[in-house]
């Protein structure tokens, strides 16, 4: 039985040309600047995203951290969608480790946050106060399904923030994905923010690693907090070596991820018992609602696993299921069937 794994697009595994790269990566010890294919991945990560620098991290989570370490000290606020992976999925990482407080704003269902909550959540100065000093965006937003922020939304977020002194940090874990979806150069989605993070290891394949990019200066003292949380990592050009080959060769093989997510959403739409807004669907991420009372969403989880179908169940009703390279128009095919076939049972 194939196993179609829906679960995450972090479950790709790295081409062949990936680990033709990394037997044959020239290696140094990173720490001391001198791994040259760790210093290739930087400089090129940094113009792509055009930014000044960049620094290569150990995954998403440690990059997120690292530029939060970065903007703000102990005490200090950030501004963060109440559904954001910084905000749910990264184990508080920001206050745990640096004192960091977040302040929670609704999440549109498009992923944004209201300009206005925003403005209305800057807080003034005042002995009683923490103090404002980051918005935190995230593109593609993960539990909005996908959704893409556009590059205005973003330049309005991040004039807003100059206007009050705050800088923007970008979660763009898949922010290549939002930009394949727009049809536009990933630099306008980050040219306003401060700092962007970016995986490799997700819809790009890569088996490990994330990018955090900012200004020369941004990145001097990221790199010291990246050392801090332990994450100064030697000969890492064996790692960064299947990075380059993701930003050379990966980008764009997303737009087939994203025919294959909507082709997904479309057949789980017509299924007794499933619901979905098609209108959602703009990436590679489907989250979907069981209706039905027969079953609770782990359940389904259970049996479709049976089946050979892997996704997640998030929460509530909701599961989700991300398509990914390894995940071909067929097998979206093979686990709609399988669906249908296990709501029909119901
Ligand atoms: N997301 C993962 C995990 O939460 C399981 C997933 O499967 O979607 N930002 C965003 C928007 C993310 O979706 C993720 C990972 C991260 C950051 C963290 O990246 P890693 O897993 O490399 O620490």
């Amino acid at each position: 039985m194939k196993i179609i794994d829906l679960r995450s697009d972090t479950v790709t595994l790295p081409t062949p040309a990936m680990r033709e790269a990394m037997y044959r990566a020239e290696v140094g010890d990173d720490v001391f600047g001198e791994d040259p294919t760790v210093n290739r991945l930087e400089e090129m990560a940094a113009r792509r995203l055009g930014k000044e620098a960049a620094l290569f991290v150990a995954s998403g989570t440690m990059g997120n951290l690292v530029a939060f370490l970065t903007h703000c000290g102990r005490g200090d606020e950030f501004i963060v969608g109440h559904l954001a992976h910084t905000f749910l999925y990264e184990a508080g990482g920001s206050a745990a480790l640096g004192g960091i407080h977040p302040r929670t704003l609704p999440n549109q269902p498009d992923g944004t946050l209201h300009l206005a909550d925003i403005e209305a959540a800057i807080r003034g100065e005042n002995v009683h106060f923490p103090r404002s000093r980051l918005i935190c965006l995230e593109n593609t937003h993960n539990r909005c399904g996908g959704a893409v922020l556009t590059p205005e939304y973003t330049k309005a977020v991040c004039q807003l923030a100059q206007r009050h002194g705050l800088a923007v940090h970008l979660d763009g874990a898949r922010v290549f994905n939002a930009a394949v979806a727009l049809g536009v150069d990933v630099k306008e989605l980050a040219e306003d923010v401060d700092s962007v993070q970016f995986c490799l290891s997700k819809g790009l394949s890569a088996p490990v690693g994330s990018i955090i990019c900012g200004d020369e200066k941004f990145i001097y003292e990221a790199r010291r907090n990246r050392k801090i949380v332990g994450g100064g990592m030697r000969q890492a050009g064996i790692i960064a070596a299947a990075g380059i080959v993701a930003l050379e060769q990966m980008v764009d093989r997303l737009a087939e991820d994203h025919a294959n997510a909507r082709r997904l959403a479309e057949g789980l739409v017509e299924i007794p018992g499933l619901a979905i807004n098609l209108d959602r669907v703009q990436t590679n991420i489907v989250i979907f609602e069981l209706v039905s009372d027969r079953l609770t969403p782990a359940e389904l989880q259970a049996r479709l696993g049976e089946k050979g179908v892997k996704l997640l169940s998030i929460g509530g009703h909701r599961l989700r299921a991300v398509t990914h390279y390894g995940i071909e128009a067929d097998d979206v095919e093979v686990a709609l069937a399988v669906v249908r076939g296990v709501m029909k049972q119901l």
